[in-house]
């Protein structure tokens, strides 16, 4: 069977004026960096380095005034409590908070929310708890916006409530001592896409540079900002906030930490994943790092990833770094098993839906998002698992471009007990009683959005270039756009007539396709396609193709050799 269809969408051909102006690049990283709307050498240089020049931390609104209220608390000794979130970005967040803090003396404490047992974000019994013992002071990271009813709870218990997060904030704020998250209308910072652990960072520059201006008192703090980095890195990564500007910078800096990293926590993770340090890059994060951390907040508790990350030896780290091991490996099976059901039901009901609806009791809350992802890759229609449990049901959402699938939901409010989340991707608590109506509303939604429309995937090609003008100084000034990942993607090229020495298929199941190559200086090239094993018999005696890749490195006898990673293919 051929590999599902793919859109190829080329770019218009850059206007010679441009290219002329950023004249000093090579000529494919100029037209790369202008489809990307950079067009200006000056902003084209600040990109390549990843400088971002905004440099001040009280920017955002209510910083100061939590800065203020925080070193009030340090200076009395107030008891203060970082309460964030499960996943690498929340639990990423409190970590950088609670060193921070604890480095300028605080007295202060992690909260990080059961999955199961509490759910995402501020509940009002753990701040019943944390008033009770002693707390006076709350600062959420990476949740909190939309918490109206826990702020009036916490303001009845007497707590000042500092929330971070960089949700997008809903319909009414939360009364809180103070609000800080740039997506809020009255908010003018400048970059709008911190992630959780990004705005936590920019706390904490604020605290440590009001330090040093001020010190609170005898103690010399030896933390310094950049050592934070690191923190901020693994959680803007795995988050999947977009790596352009402020992100750019702060993941960049972080990824070099990250491969010279002194945290025993992090260095046993690495070791036990098998990376090396110095080889380092987001895709490590976003593929291998990202998901063990993630793991233990899935299918236990993220406290595994919290003291992970905070843990001061080696002896304490190994043992939570194997746990992290075992958790994936767990999380990873109860995900494929997952995944397996919900294609049955899928195609069982029909696969010719504009929305998939899939809710059982052997769907697991942790990893409902994962299964999701999953079906939207392959079928590329919005998608919703949930866990069908008594008389509240979770579920989690994942969408196409073509569906805001969190207004989807804002339609069905009336049906949901709590939900949030973004264009392509939210997460719901309803009565069970109510999920027929939802799911009758949601395809009513889809029907209306996306009937008659072309659901293919989009290949976004950033530039089309004969493969001959492809080699190894390309591919080193292509490493000057990296990190890439969410909102700063791997360049993908496109290469006409390209001849096509063999094609075969590889893989345990011949899933994916082998390719030997030659351009037009009969240089001869290796690609890849995953995934695209099914082009193999249909290309037997195909002359040339065309190719739609990445140019990727590949070590092999020690030897780095470039090779092209093929996303989609047709006979010329
Ligand atoms: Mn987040």
């Amino acid at each position: 069977m051929l590999p599902k269809p793919r859109r190829w969408q080329i770019p218009p051909p850059v206007p010679r004026a441009h290219l002329e102006r950023l004249s000093d690049l090579h000529p494919l990283i100029a037209q790369i960096l202008c489809k990307r709307g950079i067009t200006d050498p000056e902003k084209a240089q600040d990109f390549l380095e990843g400088v971002w020049t905004f440099n001040d931390p009280y920017a955002p609104k209510d910083m100061s005034k939590a800065v203020d209220r925080l070193r009030r608390a340090l200076r009395t000794g107030e008891a203060i409590a970082v309460y964030g979130d499960y996943d690498v970005d929340g639990v990423t967040a409190v970590a950088l908070l609670v060193q921070v803090l604890a480095a300028l003396g605080g007295d202060v404490a992690p909260y990080i929310p059961h999955r199961v047992d509490e759910g995402y974000g501020l509940n009002s019994e753990a701040l019943e708890k944390l008033a009770g013992e002693g707390k006076r002071v709350v600062v959420t990271v990476d949740c909190g916006i939309r918490a109206v009813k826990e702020a009036q709870v916490a303001r009845r218990l007497g707590l000042d409530l500092i929330v971070t997060d960089h949700h997008d904030p809903g319909g009414e704020m939360p009364a809180v001592y103070a609000a800080i998250n740039p997506r809020q209308a009255d908010c003018r910072y400048p970059c709008k896409e911190l992630a959780g652990v990004g705005l936590a960072y920019k706390l904490a520059q604020g605290l440590l540079r009001a330090e040093k201006k001020v010190p609170l008192g005898q103690r010399t703090v030896t933390l310094r900002e950049e050592n934070l980095l690191e923190l901020v890195a693994l959680g803007t990564v795995a988050d999947m906030a977009p790596l352009r500007r402020e992100n750019r910078a702060l993941v960049r800096q972080g990824l070099a930490r990250l491969n010279a990293t002194q945290r025993p926590g992090l260095q046993a993770l690495i070791a036990r994943a098998g990376l090396t340090p110095g080889r380092i890059t987001a895709d490590s994060i976003g593929w291998t790092l990202g998901p063990r951390l993630n793991a233990a907040g899935r299918v236990d508790t993220a406290w595994t990833a919290y003291n992970l990350l905070m843990s001061r030896s080696v002896e304490e780290a190994q043992p939570l770094a194997e746990e992290l091991e075992a958790r994936n490996r767990e999380r990873q099976q109860i995900t494929a098993t997952g995944v397996q059901e919900a294609r049955e039901r899928i195609m069982a009901e029909g696969p010719g839906r504009l929305l998939f609806f899939v809710a059982g009791e052997s769907f697991q809350e942790g990893v409902v998002g994962l299964i999701a992802g999953r079906i939207v890759e392959e079928f590329y229609r919005p998608a919703l698992v949930i866990e069908l449990k008594g008389e509240e049901s979770k579920g989690s959402a994942r969408s196409i471009p073509e569906f805001h699938i969190t207004r989807a939901l804002d339609e069905c409010a009336d049906l949901l007990l709590r939900y949030g989340g973004h264009k392509a991707a939210a997460g719901f608590t309803l009565q069970s009683a109510n999920l027929e109506s939802l799911r009758q509303r949601l395809l009513a939604a889809a029907e209306r959005e996306l009937a008659g429309r072309e659901l293919t995937p989009i290949l976004d090609i950033d530039v089309e270039t004969p493969l001959s003008d492809l080699d190894g100084a390309l591919y080193n000034s292509l490493q000057r756009l990296e990190p890439c990942g969410t909102g700063n993607p791997t360049p993908l090229f496109l290469s006409r007539g390209v001849k096509l020495r063999e094609a075969r298929p590889v893989g345990s199941e011949g899933q994916h396709l082998k390719l030997n190559l030659s351009d037009s200086r009969n240089v001869t090239w290796d690609g890849i396609g995953f995934g695209l094993g099914g082009w193999a018999e249909p290309l037997q005696g195909v002359e040339k193709v065309d190719l739609v890749y990445t140019l990727e490195a590949n070590e092999w006898d020690g030897q780095e050799r470039l090779q092209l990673n093929v996303r989609d293919l047709r006979p010329s």
